[in-house]
């Protein structure tokens, strides 16, 4: 009962904050599949958040989200609809909302070596961190099986939601051996996050307030977005379980992670991501 309101309550919230954005604008809103946890959905629903572009997204449960992207010619998500075809991969997604973002917002500088400087973190955290974080995190949570139901099925359709008993075992053991979820590689996993961590701490470690230049860029938004299953932040738009409900072992990891120049950066990010 409890936990339905929960998960009420964030679903409400998640309506409220996309027709709000649907309301602040005139343009058609774009559709955007998801998987709602994932973390490589959450950087593309940031830029339309921060970009203040309109959207509807169409949160699925696995494996029903390949019958949504398999129908526009995708697999994995986020996938994005556009007015003459579908975007599949978040880095595109990201490059062509710039493209409608004003001068002075834009998420890739138009200085072509901070571009390039941007595009090369995007491009590490894309291809480990994300991958890292992602597997450190399922590792200590897919033998919860209540808690994976929550996590999947937030915001989804009643029918994906009602078949999760059905389908999860199945599901689960794919996306173990998909994403390599063993106890070694999730140790790999933490030390891989801790390496690009202490990379970001060296790169804050003169003050400034962003990674590249002086303004924020798709470089923080990917870092802070596919750091999140790490460091928790409250604002996670789709945060759908509380820090103390997560064993102990996992607790104490999260707050070493927070407590890096890297890990309280990825937090002052999402605590200024709404506005
Ligand atoms: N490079 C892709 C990675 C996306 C990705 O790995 N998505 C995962 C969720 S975190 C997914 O949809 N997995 C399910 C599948 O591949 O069927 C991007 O940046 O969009």
């Amino acid at each position: 009962m409890g936990k339905a309101k929960f998960m009420n309550t964030e679903n409400n919230q998640s309506n409220i904050n996309m027709l709000s954005h649907t309301l602040t604008s005139n343009k058609k809103p774009f559709r955007l599949i998801t998987l709602p946890i994932s973390h490589y959905c959450e950087k593309v629903r940031w830029a339309l958040t921060k970009l203040k572009l309109p959207y509807i997204e169409e949160p699925h449960m696995p494996p029903f989200h390949l019958l949504a992207t398999g129908r526009v010619g995708g697999k994995s998500t986020p996938v994005m609809i556009i007015e003459d075809g579908a975007l599949t991969d978040s880095t595109d997604i990201l490059q062509y909302l710039d493209k409608l973002a004003p001068d002075n917002a834009k998420l890739y500088s138009t200085d072509s070596d901070s571009r390039q400087q941007v595009e090369q973190l995007e491009d590490l955290f894309d291809e480990q961190l994300g991958p890292a974080t992602r597997r450190w995190a399922y590792f200590h949570f897919m033998n919860n099986s209540k808690l994976m139901k929550r996590i999947w099925s937030n915001g989804v359709p009643f029918i994906e939601r009602a078949l999760f008993p059905v389908v999860f075992p199945t599901v689960r053991s794919i996306v173990q051996q998909k994403l390599n979820i063993t106890p070694e590689s999730s140790a790999q996993a933490y030390e891989q996050i801790n390496s690009i961590f202490e990379q970001v701490s060296e790169l804050l470690a003169d003050g400034r307030t962003y990674l590249v230049g002086n303004n924020f860029s798709a470089a923080d938004l990917t870092f802070a977005a596919l750091a999140a299953p790490v460091v928790r932040p409250p604002e996670h738009p789709m945060s759908s379980a509380s820090l103390e409900e997560l064993p102990s072992k996992l607790i104490s990891e999260i707050k070493k992670f927070r407590e890096t120049p890297a890990g309280a950066f990825a937090l002052r990010l999402y605590h200024d991501r709404n506005h």
